[in-house]
């Protein structure tokens, strides 16, 4: 090999480290995936990470450790109207609109899948700004695709794996212990009222299906479960296709016989995962590259030890879906394609202050059980931190039995008082059994604080610049 050669290698396999020069001129894209349990804080975080871009280049400071904004290298942000995007527009108008009318409030409760894109035009920092600079005007671009999705559409991938009678059996097991026991009673009750051999007929399927869906909502609404499948049965829309109505019985191994109930809900079952988490995975996740699951730890927490634990059960499940080496099923639906970064958040830190940061996101840390991963290289790179996307209380301290401790300060939606909220600590580990305390599910909400719809101030946050870095910073460089 000649020195020429020799050269010549370095210096392309120099270049194939970087951004493509052309890529940077046209503009790429990069399409980050928000997620997470129902109310973790997705629209939020969306919205006021929008705002705060979009008001980037008037008020830097609030995105400091973004380091395109921190190093002055951003040009303009903009969102890009009337997307190529076939999904339904994130409504990021109507929400700023409603954080900041007053008496403000949080945007409304939202159930589907929707994408926002925005547009980031930079200056590339180093040499590669500088061979840009000489070969157009220097500024590169990058499409930013937001998308919003239920994080409870991920709990339905271990469907895929199991057979109707292996996924009833797990299931019922589940819903025979403890608090949901209770919450299942009248599920329970039309079971052992109906053998899964009985000739099939629409009336018990569609009660079995409409009992089961009814414990899969009070378990989430009223006690804050959330391993909770087959996750669609939690938004009505699904509910149209009645070729969907199924639920778990007590069946036997193998086959049912044909013109069975339990045949009837295996067919449905069937059909569910192939009209819905196939093409979930196939249309959409595949062409997510970065991803961000919002948890709210602090809410897991104080709802006492069995929601905690069904928390981790669930992240647990999500987590399958950016494990590329384990499952087979995931490179076959993914045809190659994969997530690179994953950032697990808690949010809502604003609820606690600022000393007790640190212990939610080594808590968050410790139920995804991030330590004990493999960090083989199939996998998505993961790192954890915790959050606010938008900060609505402030630091106080307050007199406990003669002792002086930190607390949060805000005003709760509804009231014209503020006040001071105090959980006690944050644990940085997952409580030994016998620290619990009593569940406690009425975190307060707090107004969210004064906004200007214009985006010009941005949003008071903690770590959002951090997270978007992690997420996106490479391709901003
Ligand atoms: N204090 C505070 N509350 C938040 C924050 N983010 C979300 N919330 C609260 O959590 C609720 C649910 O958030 P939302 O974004 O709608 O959750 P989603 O269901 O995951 O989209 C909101 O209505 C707020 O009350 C935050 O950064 N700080
Ligand atoms: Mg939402």
């Amino acid at each position: 090999m000649s020195m020429f050669d020799r050269a010549g290698a370095g210096l392309s396999d120099w270049l194939s480290g970087m951004p493509d020069l052309a890529d940077l001129v046209s503009g790429s894209t990069v399409s980050l995936a928000v997620t997470g349990l129902s109310r973790a804080g997705k629209t939020v975080f969306i919205t006021s990470l929008v705002h705060n871009l979009l008001s980037a280049l008037h008020q830097p400071h609030r995105m400091p450790l973004l380091k395109v904004v921190g190093e002055g290298r951003l040009v303009a942000a903009r969102i890009v109207d009337g997307g190529t995007g076939v999904l339904p527009r994130f409504p990021y108008e109507r929400n700023i609109e409603r954080m900041a009318a007053s008496p403000a409030d949080w945007p409304p409760r939202t159930i589907d899948i929707s994408e926002i894109e925005i547009n980031i035009r930079f200056m590339p920092a180093g040499a590669l700004g500088f061979l840009l600079g000489r070969v157009s005007s220097g500024v590169a671009t990058l499409k930013l695709k937001i998308v919003d999705y239920p994080g409870e559409w991920l709990l339905d991938l271990p469907l895929l794996t199991q057979s109707y009678a292996d996924w009833s059996r797990a299931t019922l097991q589940l819903c025979r212990r403890g608090l949901r026991a209770e919450i299942a009673r009248d599920f329970l009750a039309f079971l052992s009222d109906h053998r899964p051999d009985v000739a099939a007929n629409e009336d018990d399927a569609k009660r079995a299906h409409e009992l089961y869906r009814q414990y899969l909502q009070t378990a989430r609404d009223q006690h804050g479960l959330s391993y909770l499948q087959p996750g669609r049965f939690l938004d009505p829309d699904t509910l149209e296709n009645v070729g969907m109505w199924f639920a778990p019985l007590d069946v036997a191994d193998g086959a049912p016989r044909a013109g069975t109930l339990a045949a009837l809900m295996e067919s449905r079952f069937e059909a569910y995962k192939k009209n819905v988490v196939i093409p979930f995975y196939e249309t959409y996740f595949r062409n997510f590259s970065r991803q961000v699951v919002l948890v709210d730890v602090l809410g897991a927490l104080l709802a006492g030890r069995e929601v905690f634990e069904d928390t981790q059960h669930a992240l647990d499940a999500i987590l399958e879906s950016f494990r590329y080496g384990r499952s087979g099923i995931l490179s076959r639906l993914l045809g190659g394609a994969r997530i690179e970064k994953v950032l697990f958040a808690a949010t809502k830190a604003d609820h606690v202050p600022d000393v007790q940061r640190d212990h939610l996101a080594s808590l968050l840390r410790s139920m995804v059980a991030l330590p004990a991963l493999d960090v083989s290289s199939s996998n998505a790179a993961i790192d954890v931190a915790a959050l606010a996307s938008v900060i609505s209380t402030e630091e106080d301290s307050l007199e406990i039995d003669g002792q002086r401790v930190q607390v949060v300060v805000g005003k709760p939606v509804g009231s014209d008082t503020r006040a001071k909220f105090f959980i006690g600590n944050v644990p940085a580990r997952p409580p030994r059994p016998e620290a619990w305390g009593k569940p406690f599910l009425n975190i307060p909400v707090f107004e969210p604080p004064v906004i200007d719809v214009s985006p010009i101030d941005g949003i008071a946050h903690i770590n959002l610049d951090v997270a978007l870095d992690y997420l996106i910073g490479d391709q901003l460089r």
